[in-house]
C-alpha cells in the first residue's frame, strides 16, 4: 500500500514555479491542451445554460469546477483502451477522451442523432462505446460495482484470451453479437461526489475492489456538498479519505483537484500502481461546483456569499490560465487566440445540434432487448436428445430439477468459457487447499446445485462472493458489458432485495439506455418459493411480477426438471438478462423428475406448455403451482367429469398469450393460479388481459386462486392456510366450471 497526498492548500505555483522544467510529465503542448479541454467544458456549460433559458435543451448538469481533475485523468489513462465509468460532472475528462462538444449538444437537445442515448437520456449521462465510456444512469453510485465487475472482467479476458473468441459454427449465442477485447495492464476508472460515496454501494464497491486486488481507479471528486448537503453532515469526520484509508492493497492519493499538473500526477502514480497488478487505486480530489447544483438548484440559499467567494479564488479554469501566462506557456494573446478558436467551433457545434432531428416516436420500444437474438424464435427450439439407458446397459433414473440444473450449468460451462458463476456459497470451497488435499467435500451452494462446478473449472469460474446482493448483481452486469456471461446466484428471493437498484435501475436498462450501444446479457438464478413447511416469511417469499414489471429483463419460472434445464440453456445463450427463478420446493421433488435432455436442449421463452388437455376450463398457472394444480384439476375429472386445460406459461416475460386465448376460445371459463400474494400479483396482468381481449368468449368471470394477501408463516397450519393449496385450487375450479 502506498499514500500520496498533495496538500490542497498547495497551490499551483508549487508545481509551476519549482517545478516548471517537468509540469509532472506533461510538455507544455500538453498544458495548453488541457486548458482547451478545460475552456472548452466550462463554456459548453455556459453554452447549454443559456439554451436552457432559451428552452431549446431541457436539463443542465454542470462540470463547472471539476474540469482540472477531468482533464488530468484523461490525461494519464488511455482512451478506448482503458475503461470509464464517469459520472455527470465529468465534462472535461469525457472532452479529453475524445468527444465532441456536438455530440454533447446533441444529447441536450434530444437528438436521434445523440450517440451516447438517441434522446433517451438526460445531458450529461456519457455513452460512447468506441472510447470505452461505459453507459451512465442517475442514481448516484450505481456505477461503482459495475466498474468493479468491468475490472473483474478485463483480468478474467486476459487470463483467459481464448474466451475472448466468438464461436464461428455452432448453434447461435450471445457471443456472436459482442465485440470482446481487453489489455493485460488495462484500468477501469470510475468517479463519484462526495456525497455518493455514503451510498453502500460505493462500500461494497471498494472492499470487492480490495478484495480482488483489481485494477480500478476510484476518484472521488469532493466539491465539499451534495446538493445543499455539506461534508461534514455526509461523511463521519469529514474527509473520505480518512474513512477509506483501512482498505488493503490499495494506493491513496489526496489532491487538489482544481490543480491538473498536481491532479495529473496523481492520477500517473495511481496508473502505475494499477497496471503493475498491485491492486486498486483511490484519488480524493478537492474540487469547487460554482455553478450550483444543477440548473434547479440555487446554493446562494444555503451556502454564503463569502464562502462561495473562497471557492472562486480556486476555480480551476481561471488558475490554468494564471498559470499558462506565469509560465510563459503562452502569452495574452495565445489565451485569446485559444478561446476565441474554442467560441467559433461550440458556435457552429450549437448551430448544428439545434438542426439535428429528434428520435421517431415509433422508436420508443426499440433495444429494451436485443435485436439480434430473438429469444422467442425457433433457434431456441431444440429437441431432447435422452439416453434411455448408462454405458453398461442399465436404465438411467429420472433426474431432479437440482440435477439437471447442475448438469445444464456443468455443460454450458465446458461449451463456453465466458461463463463465471458466483454468489453466496456457490464455491466447493474457498480455501483451496481443503479441497487439494482432500480434507473436505466441499459444498456447492446452500443447495448444492452448483456442488462440483469450482473442482472441476477452477476457481476463477467459480467463486464465492462476499455477502453482498448489489455487489453481485451489479457486479455481473460490469463483467458482462465487457462480453462475459455471468451466471450469479441470489441465495433466497428474500433477499434480493439490496441488489433492486441494479435489477431495476441499471441491469435492464442498459442496452435501451444506450440506445443499442452497451448490453449486459447474464443470469441471475435465484431460489424462490414456500410450500416448505417451516420457511417463514424470509425464506419463502414469491414476488415475480416486482420483476415482470420491468422492461428490459425476461423472467422465466420452470415447474419440472425438463423444463428447468431447457429454459436455463436458452437463459445463458440467449442476448438479454434473464431472472431465472428456480422453486426450492421443486428442486429435489418426486414431481416432474426427467432424464438428462442433452447439451443442447433448448426452450424458446414466451412458449407455454399445455401440461393437460381440456375443454371446460382454462387454468393458467406456474412454478409450484402447477403439480397442485394437477392433482386439483385430476380430482375434479374424476369426481364431476370436468375436463381442465392446465397451462404452464414457464416463461412469465414474455409470456404465450397466444396458447391462453387459443385455450379460452375453446373452454370460454380461465382461472388463473399464482403462489403470490393475490391482489397486484402476476396474475392480475393476465386477467385483466384476458376480460380485456377475450371477453366476448368468456361464459364465466376470470378468476384467480392466490396466497393470502399477508406473509408466510413459520408454522405449517399457517402456511398451509396462507399458500393456495390442492383443495383451493379444486374448490375454485368446481365453482367456475359450474358457473
Ligand atoms: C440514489 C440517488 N439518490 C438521490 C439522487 C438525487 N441526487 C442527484 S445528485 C445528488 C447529490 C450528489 O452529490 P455528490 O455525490 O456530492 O455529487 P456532486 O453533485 O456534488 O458532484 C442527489 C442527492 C440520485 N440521483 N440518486
Ligand atoms: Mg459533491
Amino acid at each position: 500500500m502506498a499514500t500520496s497526498k498533495t496538500d490542497p492548500k498547495l497551490a499551483m505555483a508549487a508545481n509551476g514555479a519549482k517545478k516548471s522544467r517537468f509540469y509532472e510529465g506533461l510538455t507544455r503542448e500538453q498544458l495548453i491542451q488541457a486548458y482547451r479541454f478545460m475552456y472548452t467544458s466550462r463554456r459548453i456549460d455556459d453554452r447549454e445554460i443559456l439554451l436552457k433559458r432559451q428552452q431549446k435543451i431541457f436539463f443542465q448538469m454542470s462540470g463547472a469546477g471539476h474540469e482540472a481533475v477531468g482533464v488530468a485523468a484523461g490525461l494519464a489513462l488511455k482512451t478506448g483502451y482503458d475503461w470509464f465509468y464517469p459520472y455527470y460532472r465529468d465534462r472535461a475528462l469525457c472532452l479529453t477522451l475524445g468527444v465532441q462538444p456536438y455530440q454533447m449538444f446533441l444529447q441536450g437537445v434530444g437528438a436521434a442523432d445523440d450517440p451516447s442515448s438517441g434522446g433517451r437520456q438526460m445531458p450529461s449521462h456519457w455513452s460512447y462505446p468506441a472510447l470505452h465510456i461505459v453507459t451512465q444512469s442517475s442514481p448516484t453510485g450505481s456505477q461503482i460495482l459495475q466498474a468493479v465487475g468491468c475490472a473483474d472482467g478485463g483480468r478474467y479476458l486476459s487470463h483467459h484470451p481464448n474466451a475472448a473468441q466468438a464461436p464461428t459454427s455452432g448453434s447461435p449465442d450471445y457471443r456472436q453479437f459482442k465485440t470482446v477485447s481487453f489489455q493485460n495492464d488495462e484500468i477501469t476508472y470510475v468517479s463519484l461526489g462526495d456525497g455518493t460515496s455514503s451510498e453502500g454501494e460505493f462500500w461494497e464497491a471498494m472492499n470487492t475492489a480490495a478484495l480482488g486486488k483489481l485494477p480500478v481507479i476510484f476518484c472521488v471528486e469532493d466539491n465539499g456538498y451534495a446538493i445543499s448537503v455539506p461534508v461534514e453532515v455526509q461523511t463521519a469526520g469529514g474527509s473520505i479519505s480518512r474513512l477509506v484509508s483501512g482498505f488493503p492493497n490499495f494506493h491513496f492519493e489526496e489532491v487538489d483537484g482544481t490543480d491538473p499538473v498536481a491532479s495529473y500526477a496523481a492520477f500517473r502514480r495511481a496508473a502505475k500502481y494499477c497496471r503493475a497488478g498491485h491492486g486498486p487505486a483511490f484519488v480524493h480530489a478537492h474540487v469547487i461546483r460554482p455553478y450550483s447544483h444543477s440548473l434547479s438548484d440555487d446554493e446562494r440559499l444555503y451556502r454564503p456569499e463569502s464562502e462561495r467567494e473562497r471557492d472562486a479564488q480556486r476555480d480551476p479554469v481561471t488558475r490554468t490560465q494564471m498559470f499558462l501566462l506565469r509560465e510563459g506557456i503562452l502569452d495574452d494573446k495565445g489565451i485569446n487566440q485559444l478561446e476565441k478558436e474554442v467560441e467559433a467551433e461550440l458556435q457552429v457545434a450549437v448551430d448544428r445540434a439545434l438542426e439535428a432531428l429528434p428520435p421517431a416516436p415509433e422508436s420508443v420500444m426499440q433495444f429494451l432487448y436485443s435485436p439480434d437474438l430473438d429469444v422467442t424464435s425457433s433457434v431456441f427450439d431444440t429437441p431432447a436428445i435422452v439416453a434411455e439407458s448408462s454405458s453398461d446397459g442399465k436404465k438411467i433414473a429420472p433426474k431432479t430439477m437440482a440435477d439437471l440444473i447442475t448438469a445444464t450449468l456443468r455443460d454450458e460451462m465446458k461449451r463456453d468459457e465466458r461463463i463465471v458463476i458466483f454468489g453466496e456459497d456457490v464455491a466447493d470451497c474457498s480455501r483451496e487447499e481443503y479441497l487439494k488435499h482432500k480434507l473436505v467435500k466441499g459444498k456447492g451452494g446452500v443447495f448444492k446445485l452448483t456442488f462440483g462446478l469450482q473442482c472441476e473449472f477452477g476457481n476463477d469460474r467459480v467463486f464465492n462472493s462476499p455477502l453482498a446482493e448489489a455487489a453481485i448483481v451489479g457486479r455481473a452486469t460490469g463483467m458482462a458489458t465487457r462480453g462475459l456471461k455471468p451466471v450469479v446466484e441470489i441465495q433466497f428471493f428474500d433477499y434480493i432485495w439490496p441488489a433492486m437498484m441494479q435489477l431495476k435501475d441499471e441491469l435492464p436498462t442498459i442496452r435501451w439506455r444506450s440506445n443499442n450501444g452497451f448490453s449486459a446479457p447474464c443470469v441471475i438464478r435465484v431460489a424462490i418459493g414456500g410450500y416448505l413447511t417451516g420457511g417463514a416469511i424470509y425464506h419463502s417469499q414469491c414476488g415475480e411480477s416486482i420483476f415482470t414489471h420491468i422492461p428490459g429483463l425476461r423472467v422465466v419460472f420452470p415447474s419440472n426438471a425438463l423444463d428447468a434445464a431447457g429454459l436455463l440453456r436458452t437463459a445463458v445463450r440467449c442476448d438479454d438478462p434473464v431472472l431465472f427463478l428456480e422453486h426450492k420446493r421443486l428442486y429435489r421433488e418426486s414431481y416432474g423428475r426427467a432424464s438428462y435432455p442433452g447439451p443442447d436442449y433448448m426452450i424458446p421463452f414466451g412458449k407455454a406448455k399445455v401440461v393437460q388437455a381440456g375443454t371446460d376450463l382454462t387454468v393458467i398457472s406456474y412454478g409450484a403451482v402447477i403439480p397442485r394444480a394437477l392433482q386439483a384439476a385430476q380430482k375434479l375429472e374424476r369426481e364431476q367429469g370436468v375436463k381442465v386445460e392446465l397451462i404452464d406459461l414457464r416463461s412469465l416475460n414474455p409470456f404465450d398469450w397466444d396458447t391462453i386465448a387459443a385455450s379460452v376460445a375453446k373452454t370460454n371459463r380461465a382461472l388463473v393460479a399464482y403462489e403470490d400474494t393475490l391482489s397486484w400479483g402476476y396474475g392480475a396482468e393476465i386477467a385483466a388481459r384476458i376480460a380485456d381481449q377475450l371477453f366476448d368468449q368468456l361464459d364465466a368471470p376470470v378468476r384467480r386462486v392466490a396466497a393470502k394477501d399477508t406473509f408466510v408463516a413459520y408454522q405449517p397450519i399457517l402456511e398451509d392456510a396462507i399458500l393456495p393449496q390442492p383443495n383451493d385450487l379444486y374448490l375454485a375450479m368446481r365453482d367456475l366450471a359450474s358457473y
